[in-house]
C-alpha cells in the first residue's frame, strides 16, 4: 500500500503522458488492489470512449473478429480486455486469446489485457470497471470486452458496455445459443461470424423471424478470418456511438455502468468482510471445510 502510495505521482503522470508502462502497472492494480486504482482514477481526467462488449458462445470467432475489427481501426486507439477462464484451483488465465491477437499486441495504438475472472462465480472480473476506466483515463477511443462466453458472463457484459455485440456463427448449435435466457435481450447488434458457412443464411431468416416483432436490432455477416463485412461492421459501431451519444442513451448507460460499479465495489467489501469475520477464532473458511467434511462422513463420501 505505501509502495503504492509513493509511485502515485508516477502512476499519474505516466497515465497522463499515455506511457504504456504505466497503463499496464495502473490494469495490474486494478486487479490486485482495486480499491487503491478507484482513488487514484478519481484524480484523473476520463475520456468518453466507445465501450463494447462482444460476447457469444466459445468458439463463434470473439477473438478473431476483435483482430479484424483492430485491423480497421484506422489509427484509433483501442484498449482491449479479455476476461478468461480461469482455474479456481490456480486462478491461472487461459492466454490463447491473446496469442491469438498477438499480431497487434505491439502495435502502439492497441493494449490488450487478459483479466481472470476469478472469483466472479463465471462472471465478469470484479476490476472489469476499474480496468474500463483506466482504458477511458488513458484516452482510448475504443475499449473491447470480450467475455469468455459462458453463463453469466455473458450478460454481465451488458452492466459495463455501451453496445453489446452477439456473435453467433452457423457451425455452434445455432438456435439454442440464440434462444440463451438473456442473449437476445442485450443485443444491440447481432454479429453472423463465418459468413463463408452457407448455413450462415439459414441462421441469418431464422434469427430474422426471431427477432421480428421486437426492437430493431440489426444483424452483420462476417467472416473474421478474411475480414469480409468488419468495415461495415466497425462504420456501424462508429455510427451507433455517434447516435446513442447524441440521443441520451449514452448517459443512461453510464449511470447504469455507475451504479454497477458500485454494486461490485458493495459485493468486494463484504467478501473481505465475510473472509475477516471469525466466531471463536474459526475462519469461515475453516466452518466450510468442517462442514463438508461433516456432510462427505454423514454421506459416507
Ligand atoms: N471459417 C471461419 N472460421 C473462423 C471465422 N472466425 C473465426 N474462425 C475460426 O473459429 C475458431 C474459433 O475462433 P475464436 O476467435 O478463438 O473464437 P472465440 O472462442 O469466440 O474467441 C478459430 O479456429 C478461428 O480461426 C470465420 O469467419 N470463418
Ligand atoms: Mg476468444
Amino acid at each position: 500500500m505505501s509502495n503504492t502510495r509513493m509511485r502515485e505521482d508516477e502512476f499519474l503522470e505516466g497515465i497522463k503522458s499515455h506511457d504504456r508502462r504505466s497503463l499496464a502497472k495502473m490494469l495490474s492494480l486494478c486487479e490486485k488492489d482495486p480499491e487503491t486504482a478507484n482513488v487514484l482514477l478519481d484524480k484523473l481526467e476520463k475520456k468518453t470512449s466507445h465501450v463494447v462488449g462482444i460476447t457469444g458462445s466459445p468458439g463463434v470467432g470473439k477473438s478473431t473478429l476483435i483482430s479484424a475489427i483492430l485491423d480497421k481501426m484506422n489509427g484509433k486507439n483501442v484498449g482491449v480486455i479479455v476476461v478468461d477462464p480461469s482455474s479456481p484451483f490456480t486462478g491461472g488465465a487461459l492466454l490463447g486469446d491473446r496469442v491469438r491477437m498477438q499480431s497487434h499486441a505491439t502495435n502502439e495504438k492497441f493494449f490488450i489485457r487478459s483479466f481472470a475472472n476469478r472469483g466472479a462465480l463465471g462472471g465478469l472480473s470484479p476490476s472489469i470497471y476499474e480496468a474500463c476506466d483506466t482504458f477511458e483515463s488513458f484516452g482510448m477511443d475504443n475499449v473491447i470486452i470480450e467475455t469468455v462466453g459462458v453463463g453469466q458472463s455473458e450478460i454481465d457484459v451488458s452492466n459495463i458496455a455501451d453496445t453489446v455485440i452477439v456473435v453467433l456463427s452457423p457451425d455452434n448449435g445455432d438456435e439454442i445459443q440464440m434462444m440463451k435466457a438473456g442473449l437476445m435481450e442485450i443485443a444491440d447488434l447481432f454479429v453472423i461470424n463465418k459468413s463463408d458457412n452457407p448455413r450462415s443464411q439459414i441462421l441469418l431468416s431464422r434469427l430474422r423471424a426471431m427477432t421480428a416483432g421486437s426492437k430493431e436490432v440489426p444483424i452483420y455477416l462476417t467472416n473474421a478470418v478474411t475480414s469480409e463485412g468488419v468495415e461495415r461492421l466497425v462504420r456501424a459501431l462508429d455510427s451507433r456511438f455517434f447516435q446513442i451519444l447524441s440521443d441520451g442513451t449514452l448517459s443512461q448507460k453510464r449511470r447504469k455502468r455507475l451504479l454497477n460499479h458500485v454494486k461490485s465495489m458493495i459485493r468486494r467489501e463484504l467478501d473481505r468482510l465475510v473472509q475477516s469475520f471469525e466466531i471463536d477464532g474459526i475462519s469461515p473458511k475453516e466452518m466450510r471445510d468442517h462442514i463438508i467434511e461433516e456432510l462427505c462422513r454423514k454421506k459416507r463420501l
